[in-house]
């Protein structure tokens, strides 16, 4: 019987198509210090390789070398802080709503009896507005602990976001399942040891997800059932409690039969 404890969320892409609204900040954040940069969909999508708001736009300087990026360089942290309450006050307009599935599986997993907690490149700030907005001030009171970009010295892909998460959840890698949408979000996951299950968005759709635990278009809902891609859960609909235990169950027991004299050849 699995050993399911914790789930663990990506906030942005994951939980809501946040990416197109904190694109959108950056440019009114760009237009309001009379910077002549703006960032089409198709650039943004590029950018994202980065993770984090302020590294990104460090990037854009650095690879794109644009007009006015002298000054640019200078404002970067002034610029970024408005883009951030550019970006509160959209989310608080509900400009992103939670993807299928989400808040289906998180009060599924409560009710269980997991543990939730949420990661993010983005702020804690960031991570609990879009919480409020779409479940309330009482949905911040299902989230165990939410770690944010700034609260470690290495961005995703790096492990350690999920790392201090499992440290503070004081569980094993083994007892949790990591939920991403991207790819950089993914490495993140595995590195720490994390199954993961990804749900691009529409920023990573098409990405190499390799490695994924399953890849479903979404977690699904009763009447909008997800598209299986690869990994765990083509023949369910939906990403639930039970099926996850099952999907670690069937996975464990792969693992067991691959396992030769000691020697794992999975
Ligand atoms: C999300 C991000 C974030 C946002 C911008 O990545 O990279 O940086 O795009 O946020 P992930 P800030 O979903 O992998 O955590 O501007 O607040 O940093
Ligand atoms: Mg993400």
């Amino acid at each position: 019987m699995s050993g399911l404890k914790a789930l663990i969320f990506d906030v942005d892409g994951t939980l809501a198509e946040t990416e197109e609204v904190h694109r959108q900040a950056f440019n009114a954040a760009f237009k309001a210090f009379d910077l002549p940069w703006s960032w089409d969909q198709e650039l943004y999508r590029m950018l994202l390789q980065v993770s984090g708001g302020k590294e990104r736009i460090q990037y854009f300087l650095d690879s794109f070398s644009p007009a006015d990026g002298a000054r640019g360089r200078g404002l970067l942290s002034e610029v970024h802080h408005r883009k951030s309450q550019i970006y509160a006050k959209m989310i608080d307009d509900r400009r992103a709503r939670l993807r299928p599935g989400v808040e289906r599986l998180i009060e599924e997993a409560n009710s269980r009896g997991l543990r939730l907690a949420l990661v993010t490149s983005s702020s804690i700030a960031n991570a609990e507005a879009l919480i409020i907005a779409n479940l309330e001030v009482a949905g911040l009171d299902l989230f165990e602990c939410i770690v944010g970009g700034e609260t470690v010295p290495n961005r995703k892909p790096a492990p350690d976001i999920y790392q201090m998460a499992l440290d503070r959840l004081k569980l094993p890698a083994r007892a949790c399942v990591a939920f991403e949408d991207s790819r950089n979000g993914l490495l993140s996951a595995m590195a720490a040891g994390l199954r993961t299950v990804v749900t691009p968005s529409t920023y990573t759709a098409g990405g190499d997800f390799t490695g994924a635990f399953a890849l479903v278009s979404h977690l699904g809902d009763a009447f909008e059932p997800y598209e299986h891609l690869a990994g765990a859960g083509e023949r369910d609909r939906m990403v639930t409690v039970a099926a996850l235990r099952r999907w670690i169950d069937d996975d464990d027991d792969m693992r067991s039969l691959l396992t030769i004299g000691g020697r794992s050849v999975y």
